[in-house]
Order: structure tokens, then C-alpha cells, then sequence
């Protein structure tokens, strides 16, 4: 693209380099000036509205609010009736079936900042599953943000997987999708597969 735009001036200029008439040259230098305004407006908006940006706006617009004082418009962690009491062992099972527990957490229960969990997976038929990927997308709803750090999943065989981290970089109800993902033959994301995908619902104290 970039070539392009360059081959596309250097063109222009060649033109009025050739000619003896002014008008080309303030064309050309027109153009110039545009094409490099354009460029940037164009990358100054792709940067507002990548993810991080996107973070970063969503949380001057939700969670920077009232500044100082308690914001009672969200409910705090023992009112919260969405989440998930913490248990060692707790589990959730996806519509395919596939069951994910998770055995331990380090904090235990979840808290705010990095966690470490070990989970176990199986199928619909109870049968412990080595050899998937699990992507780990933590969520708040209630600010539509998710994290920007991501968290590295090891299998360590035998149905078992280390998730570290799972961040939660601010108190409340936090959503956590972990999808688990047939990755196929190739390293190429083309042949990957989603199999099933379940959501633990934690709230964290600040
Ligand atoms: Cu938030």
C-alpha cells in the first residue's frame, strides 16, 4: 500500500518536474501534503480502536467514573448474585459436553490481579482429554472490557492444563470464557476447530 501511495507521488512529481508549468509542482506538493495527512489520520484511528485503545476508553468511560467517591451503582461482591462460589473442584460444562474443573487456584478464591489456575478437562463421556488448546478470555460485563494480558495455557498431559495467568486487573464480576479448541494437523489457524466452550463467573474484591 505504502509503495503504492509513494509510486503514486513520485509519479506526480515526475510530471511536473517534466513540465515547466508552476501549477503542476503545487499540485504534486498538494497531493503530497494530502496523501501524508491521510496516513496519519488513518493510523491515528486505527490506533484509537485497537484493543488496548479500546480498553483504555472503555475504562475512562466506566470504571474511571466518580473519582473519590464509592460508586454504588454496581453491586458489590457479597450483593452480586451472578457469580460462582469458589469451591476447589468446581466445574462447568460446555453445551458439547466437555466438562473443565478447576482443582486449584493460586490465590484461592480467584482475586484481583494474576491467578493461576490448574484445570482438568473431559469429555461428555467422562474420559480425561490431553492434547487441546484452551483459549482464556477473561470479561466484565459490566464494563465491557476484557484484559489486555494474555493468559499461557500448558498442557501437561493426562487432561490436565496450567492457566497462568488468568488477570483480573480490577475489583468485581468478572466473566471468564475458557474455549477449548481443536487446533488440526497444522500450525495454521485455518484448520482450527472450536469443540465446546464454558464460562466461570467470579467477582473479585478490590
Ligand atoms: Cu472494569
Amino acid at each position: 500500500m505504502y509503495q503504492a501511495i509513494i509510486g503514486r507521488v513520485l509519479w506526480h512529481l515526475h510530471a511536473s518536474w517534466g513540465s515547466s508549468f508552476v501549477l503542476d509542482e503545487i499540485l504534486a506538493i498538494a497531493y503530497l501534503v494530502g496523501v501524508v495527512m491521510s496516513v496519519y489520520y488513518i493510523k491515528s484511528y486505527m490506533r484509537l480502536w485497537s484493543v488496548p485503545g479500546m480498553i483504555a476508553v472503555s475504562l475512562l468511560a466506566s470504571c474511571g467514573e466518580g473519582d473519590g467517591e464509592v460508586d454504588d451503582s454496581l453491586p458489590s461482591c457479597e450483593e452480586d448474585t451472578r457469580d460462582d462460589e469458589f469451591v476447589v473442584g468446581i466445574e462447568k460444562t460446555g453445551e458439547a459436553g466437555f466438562t473443565l474443573a478447576i482443582l486449584d487456584s493460586l490465590p484461592a478464591p480467584p482475586a484481583k490481579g494474576d491467578n493461576q489456575w490448574s484445570v482438568e478437562l473431559r469429555d461428555a463421556s467422562g474420559t480425561l482429554m490431553p492434547g487441546y488448546a484452551l483459549e482464556v478470555a477473561p470479561f466484565m460485563p459490566d464494563h465491557g472490557h476484557g484484559t489486555g494480558v494474555t493468559a499461557i495455557v500448558t498442557d501437561d498431559g493426562d487432561g490436565a492444563y496450567t492457566i497462568n495467568p488468568v488477570n483480573f486487573f480490577m475489583p468485581g464480576y468478572w466473566e471468564t470464557t475458557i474455549t477449548v479448541v481443536d487446533e488440526g494437523p497444522t500450525d495454521s489457524e485455518d484448520d482450527d476447530i472450536d469443540i465446546d466452550s464454558m464460562v466461570f463467573k467470579f467477582c473479585v474484591e478490590g
